[in-house]
């Protein structure tokens, strides 16, 4: 392994985690407003929308970008036994790094608070939109080093199949790639001259389509990371196989072409959407689920097998007989803490995907519930318990404090489930999501005190709490270890499972090319129609929105029924 190579996933792993102490912070004191235990604006010069912008866009864009790149690189040199191309590792490794300092100083002074989701009528600083943008293409740029690599490896071994976590990875870029066109369109042709003043107009449904293109792929791309783990390390260090590596193969490729056309599911309510293309989503985002079923079932299987490998017999009795609490096996715990919370999440989110439940819950404290559940749930505790494993292996240097180490998942998902439990309580209840309650409605000193939402927030809290505590001691364990002495040769290598059955080789699972095929044609007959609709429902509006209010100053307040109106008035 050269220094350079050790160093850039050194540092791929340290930033992040760095930064996820200011996440992880934010988190909290979100909690603690909406629980009314604090009554401010802002705390410490942070005021809410700020604190909930690097909460997003630190846990939920920066961190999760950063690990899939770094577990992409540890994937590619363990199984193709190379290193990626010295230019792909360095220059995508300063772009990322470039862009999210850019956005870190952004929102630390106040430029960028226009949340993670950062479509109009919102605005940040222009820079915003450039940091992004090079953070994403950095991460493309990596992609590309590994694409050099697969086709060298390919060379030298003709009738290889690619590895599962190879494929996954490369399912997952793809995507990746496909969906971040938009959002790149969205940034610098559309946001970024917008808000330096360059142009007036913006079409608020316009952006908040093509955000949400990208948006919900970006979903599966925290995600898969998390299930290449999944299928080919738990089963390895539960002590079992993997019950079917075709099964795997299926599941990744069909979020290749499932992923992208489903965006439209967060666009319910947005009324330029025509009633076709949001039944036709629903199905689709039901259809998207169907991956995720065949993992429950197929990592599900192998975990019973290593519980029978061990012993156990009867129905049940395989779950007691896998390696719990054990640390010298400490990753089996993050990742099977976050499978058990992602049984919620993902049933959670089936209900969001109902058209006529959603109407009920959208914009509300369920949705945070639902999805604390799937990417604070298998997808962080993937990335907490792999990367202070890659940070070990690949500075030589052991992982200090190890039985807390090992207690870490089960608090963090204690904490999850009870701060989730308390957002989707409340959210049922009409609770709102992004909304400073401790300034009205968990006041008492306000007009706007509702006592229902009360003891709601306040489960939240005592979850937030919780995931807190967990969060500080897996900091100090990770800096601990990061800042300690290397007492082993730095190695880049994964416990590997081998598969149960020796199946047949499907051509259709080892050929990436007709699910491409099939992701563009899915994308264009969800994306044509809602286009039509957006620009016939909806043109861009004045320039007439300001940092400090989201509604427009220029006339009517309602983007969306004044988008209806000009098309009535036409
Ligand atoms: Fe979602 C909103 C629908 C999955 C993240 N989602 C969000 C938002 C985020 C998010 C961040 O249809 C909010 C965005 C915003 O800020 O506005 N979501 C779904 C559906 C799924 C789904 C149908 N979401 C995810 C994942 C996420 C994520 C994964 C992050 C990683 N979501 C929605 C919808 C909305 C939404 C609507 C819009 C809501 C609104 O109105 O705003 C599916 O992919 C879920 C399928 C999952 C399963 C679970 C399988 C279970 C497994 C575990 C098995 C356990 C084992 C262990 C094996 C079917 C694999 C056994 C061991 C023992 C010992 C017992
Ligand atoms: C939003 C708490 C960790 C991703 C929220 C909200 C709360 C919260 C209460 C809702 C705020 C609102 O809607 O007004 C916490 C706590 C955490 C934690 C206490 C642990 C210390 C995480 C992690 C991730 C994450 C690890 C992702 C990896 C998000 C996202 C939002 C959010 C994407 C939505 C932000 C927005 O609406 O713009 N969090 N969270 N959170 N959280 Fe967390």
């Amino acid at each position: 392994i050269s220094k350079s190579y050790k160093n850039t996933i050194l540092i791929g792993l340290f930033m992040p985690m760095t930064l996820f102490i200011l996440g992880a912070y934010n988190g909290v004191m979100q909690t603690l407003y909406r629980a009314g235990v604090i009554h401010k604006t802002a705390v410490a010069g942070i005021n809410y929308y700020q604190g909930l912008t690097m909460h997003g866009v630190i846990n939920a864009i920066v961190l999760t970008t950063f690990f899939a790149v770094v577990f992409g690189h540890v994937i590619m040199s363990h199984y193709l036994k190379k290193e990626p191309p010295g230019w792909s590792y360095s220059i995508s490794m300063i772009l990322m790094v470039g862009g999210t300092l850019i956005d870190a100083v952004l929102m630390i002074i106040g430029k960028a608070q226009a949340l993670y989701t950062f479509y109009a009528p919102l605005k940040n600083s222009p820079l915003f939109y450039l940091g992004t943008s090079l953070l994403i293409v950095g991460s493309w740029v990596a992609f590309f080093g590994w694409i050099k690599m697969y086709s060298d490896w390919k060379k030298e071994h003709l009738n290889a199949k690619m590895p599962i976590a190879v494929l996954g990875t490369f399912v997952n870029f793809t995507m990746w790639f496909i969906s971040s066109i938009p959002v790149a369109y969205e940034s610098l042709i559309l946001l970024m001259p917008w808000s330096a003043g360059w142009t007036n107009d913006i079409n608020v449904p316009l952006t908040r389509m093509l955000f949400w293109m990208f948006g919900h792929p970006l979903v599966y791309f925290w995600l898969l990371p998390a299930y290449i783990a999944f299928y080919t390390i738990l089963p390895k260090i539960s002590g079992g196989k993997l019950y079917s590596g075709n099964a795997a193969r299926l599941a990744f490729l069909l979020f290749l072409i499932l992923s992208t056309p489903v965006g439209v599911h967060h666009q319910f309510s947005e009324p330029v959407m025509g009633q076709g293309t949001k039944l036709w989503v629903s199905i689709l985002t039901y259809a998207v689920s169907i991956p995720s079923f065949m993992t429950a079932f197929t990592v599900g299987a192998s975990l019973e097998l290593a519980g029978r490998k061990r012993g156990a017999r009867g129905l049940f009795d395989w779950m007691g007989k896998l390696p719990w609490f054990r640390s010298e096996n400490y990753l089996f715990g993050y990742f099977l803490c976050g499978l058990l919370l992602f049984i919620f999440g993902g049933l959670s989110g089936i209900i969001n995907a109902s058209y006529s439940l959603n109407q009920m819950v959208h914009n509300t404290g369920w949705v945070p519930g639902h999805f604390h559940m799937t990417v604070a749930g298998p997808v962080l505790l993937v990335i907490l318990g792999m990367s202070i494993y890659m940070y070990s292996t690949v500075s030589g240097k052991p992982v200090k404090f190890l039985s807390m180490v090992t207690i870490v998942p089960y608090v963090w998902m204690i904490g999850v489930a009870i701060l989730s439990h308390g957002l989707m309580a409340g959210g049922l209840m009409g609770e709102p999501r992004r909304t400073n309650m401790g300034m009205s409605y968990t006041n008492p000193a306000s007009d706007l005190f509702n006592p229902h939402w009360v003891p709601t927030a306040t489960v939240t809290m005592v979850g937030g709490i919780v995931m807190g505590v967990a969060a500080s001691i897996y900091l100090v364990c990770f800096f601990v270890t990061a800042l300690g002495k290397r007492t082993r040769q730095p190695a880049i290598s994964l416990p590997e499972s081998e598969e149960l059955h020796e199946e047949k080789t499907i051509p259709l699972l080892h050929n990436m090319k007709p699910w491409i095929i099939a992701s563009v044609i899915l994308i264009m007959i969800t994306y044509i129609p809602s286009l039509i609709n957006v620009f016939k429902y909806s043109s861009p509006v004045p320039n007439k929105f300001n940092a400090e209010s989201p509604v427009n100053e220029g006339g009517n307040n309602d983007v969306h029924s004044q988008s209806m109106t000009n098309e009535k008035t036409k």
